[in-house]
């Protein structure tokens, strides 16, 4: 195992990669999709689970962890691996998106973020040196840069603001974070949907040579087509050999859409949350369990799958326990979720290997189009 932080770029397709993160708690093969573990838990799943499905690296959130159980307490319980029982790689986002979309009386300023804690109310700072800061007390492998996340739409006044004070704060990461061989910090391109402001923090950050580069700002109310746009003029303005980090991202759609842009990395609540209310990801599209007619439906979720929660159980039974409100039903279909993205992503590193990306992409949408079955 190396002692550095390191991209290996293996394979390329068209604009999709195939590549390999190495560090000191093991190797990201990319393609990679990160499922989150917000607060020290990937909702209603075991680490074991989580690992087994084949993830490895996880996503955890310095604003929940810093207000609960607080960033010094898990740093004194010998760091966020060791307290959640998750010994591979973990990259913690930086909790301005976090502080924007869940606190209460939030403001920025050039200083940081001051907000109020959706959990007591209680009043707390964080300018970008404490982000870093945390994410160092958590241990994090690869922690990101403070930034200012605009929803769209927006006015291009407001978005350029945001944009110059992410790329001042990105900087003033780089150095909060220093020199720290088996880690990274990543910075975050913002620009909203205007690409000559995206071009100017592409570059801004490709100047910084960082160790690996995310683009913020997207999936935030704008159509798919206008994402895919920003990538295209993002991606190309990028250092080639560094991985490529696609934040809060997405849909089985938007993630093989995405990594035919040429991105490497990926994260989204989708397969958790939509698992905890009765929303099932397979190969033939999404299920919803929650609808009457499974009812009496004997067939699994997918007899094909390797994953025990989408072959062996009922639809009648996940029915059930899904009306009934039961734990199991949120156990197990957050489960077939997660093995859903996984064994979405290890499609995707192959037949990038293959070089037949483009035939793989355009089988699954064929799949997904059957339909609700
Ligand atoms: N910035 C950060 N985290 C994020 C985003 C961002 O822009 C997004 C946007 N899709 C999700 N998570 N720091």
């Amino acid at each position: 195992m190396t002692e550095n932080f390191e991209f290996k770029l293996l394979a390329t397709d068209g604009k999709a990669r195939r590549g390999e993160i190495t560090m000191p708690r093991g190797t990201v093969r990319t393609p990679a999709f990160m499922p989150v573990g917000t607060g020290g838990t990937v909702k209603a799943m075991y680490m074991d689970q989580v690992s087994d499905l084949g993830a490895d690296i996880i996503l955890g959130n310095t604003y929940h962890l810093m207000l609960r159980p607080g960033a010094e307490r898990v740093a004194k319980l010998g760091g966020l691996h060791e307290f959640a029982r998750w010994p591979k790689p973990i990259l913690t986002d930086s909790g301005g998106f976090q502080v924007m979309s869940l606190s209460a009386l939030r403001k920025i300023s050039e200083r940081g973020v001051t907000f109020q804690s959706h959990i007591d109310g209680s009043r707390h700072e964080m300018s970008p040196e404490r982000s870093i800061e945390i994410q160092g007390l958590l241990d994090s492998d690869i922690q990101m840069q403070l930034d200012e996340c605009v929803r769209l739409p927006a006015t291009e006044t407001e978005i350029e603001r945001a944009m110059e004070m992410s790329l001042r704060w990105a900087e003033r990461c780089r150095t909060a974070f220093g020199d720290q061989p088996g880690k990274a910090m990543f910075g975050i391109v913002q620009g909203g949907d205007a690409p000559l402001l995206r071009e100017r923090s592409a570059k801004g950050l490709a100047a910084l040579d960082l160790k690996g580069y995310a683009v913020g700002g997207l999936a935030v109310g704008e159509p798919q087509n206008v994402m895919l746009d920003m990538l295209d003029v993002t991606c190309p303005l990028l250092p080639r050999e560094k991985p490529r980090y696609l934040m809060g991202v997405g849909t089985p759609d938007d993630i093989l859409k995405s990594v035919g842009h040429g991105i490497d990395m990926f994260d989204c609540v989708m397969p958790t949350r939509a698992g905890r209310h009765g929303l099932a990801f397979t190969r033939h599209g999404k299920i919803n369990l929650k609808n009457a007619r499974h009812a009496e439906d004997h067939r699994p979720l997918d007899e094909q799958s390797s994953c025990p929660a989408a072959r062996d159980y009922s639809r009648a039974y996940l029915h059930h326990l899904v009306r009934s409100n039961e734990i199991l039903g949120m156990m197990l279909i957050t489960w077939n979720n997660v093995s859903y993205y996984q064994d979405l992503m290890s499609g995707i590193r192959a037949s990038i290997k293959a070089t037949q990306f483009e035939d793989f992409s355009a089988e699954t949408q064929s799949g997904w189009a059957k339909g609700d079955i």
